[in-house]
């Protein structure tokens, strides 16, 4: 699965990010993410696969392009058969957020990027647009903190496992009113807290890598970004868990319904009998093979966002893949007018 799809991959990303970067800063989000949308799906539609999309910008009704069951990849062309051969290609599924943190795009704030997650077929927990309680945390700690504990025993366990004070510990948290214990606690025990606005994809992977200065990310963003980060930190042996939140006490806004129980009946609806269920980065991302990608689009922990020049750009990318058990930063000019006008340094 790599081999062919591991460099299209880049591009796809890349070509979300150069898209959306174009409105960085205009206070257009929408257009920021829409953007983003139609340069990704283009890209894609152009990789030899045939693939499925699980986690995209909702069902089909609310989303024209890369909604929930849309097929991408030139495999899935009515005139595939002349040539696409059948037995040579496996089946894919496809976790997409062409623009996540489309505000941060859209104030010019960092941390924002393109990002999908790629399994074989059934390999990605297909979420529902809920919200998931998440915690990410490096590798050393994986299998040891847990989200039933408290932020005060985690932040423990978290320094007996990177031997260093809990004072030591940065704790990513996003900047809402359903995280106020939370950060109250965190604080309480010591460790200290770095707030964002949005896009908690870039702060869970970030625990995946030394030298972040990012420790854990704690609290609770969208279920479906949920899903693309565990594949990540599935590649990278860092500790993810998720648990979905369907109850509109917890958070007030947004995504779930206002009753609990018709929360409750529609993910049963959708075949999950056991709400509380926590899942770990191995059962969001169960597929044998999984591969991620992200570009960035502003400049964030991991990676700097795109830099336009006189007839091109640069962009830093990120691929992660389980089967060559790689994490490559690819560092890309993009030439959109004839190389010889450009100075290339
Ligand atoms: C966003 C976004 C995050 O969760 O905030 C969202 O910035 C949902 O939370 O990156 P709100 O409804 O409170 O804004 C994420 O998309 C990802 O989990």
């Amino acid at each position: 699965m790599e081999n062919t799809l591991g460099l299209e991959i880049i591009e796809v990303v890349e070509q979300a990010a150069i898209a959306s970067s174009r409105w960085m800063g205009k206070g257009e989000k929408n257009t920021a993410d829409q953007v983003a949308v139609e340069a990704m799906r283009e890209r894609m539609n152009k990789i030899y696969m045939r693939g499925r999309i699980v986690i995209g910008e909702g069902e089909r009704d609310e989303a024209p392009m890369l909604y929930i069951g849309e097929e991408v990849g030139i495999c899935t062309r009515e005139d595939a058969k002349t040539f696409c051969n059948p037995d040579e290609l496996i089946e894919i599924d496809i976790a997409v957020d062409p623009c996540e943190g489309t505000n941060l795009v859209a104030y010019g704030q960092n941390g924002s990027m393109a990002v999908l997650a790629i399994s074989e077929k059934g390999g990605l927990f297909a979420a529902p647009d809920f919200y998931m309680k998440k915690l990410a945390a490096p590798s050393q700690a994986k299998g040891k903190v847990d989200i039933n504990k408290s932020a005060t025993e985690n932040l423990k366990i978290l320094s007996e496992c990177l031997n260093r004070s809990v004072e030591e510990l940065v704790v990513v948290v996003m900047d809402r009113p359903r995280h106020k214990e939370l950060i109250a606690e965190i604080r309480q025990a010591g460790a200290r807290v770095r707030l964002i606005s949005d896009g908690d994809v870039s702060a869970a992977i970030s625990c995946g890598f030394t030298g972040t200065n990012i420790h854990a990310l704690m609290g609770i963003g969208a279920a479906p970004e949920g899903v693309i980060s565990a594949a990540a930190m599935r590649c990278l042996g860092g500790h993810f868990q998720g648990q979905l939140i369907y109850d509109p006490e917890i958070v007030k806004t947004g995504l779930i319904g206002e009753s609990k129980q018709g929360n409750i009946d529609r993910l049963k609806e959708m075949g999950i009998n056991d709400p509380d269920k926590c899942y770990t980065a191995e059962e969001l991302a169960n597929g044998e093979n999984v591969l991620f990608a992200a570009c960035g689009i502003t400049p964030g922990t991991l990676m700097e966002g795109v830099r336009f020049f006189h007839g091109g750009a640069r962009t830093q990318s990120l691929v992660i893949s389980s089967q060559s058990k790689t994490a490559r930063f690819v560092d890309t000019i993009h030439m959109f007018d004839n190389p010889e006008n450009l100075s290339l340094n």
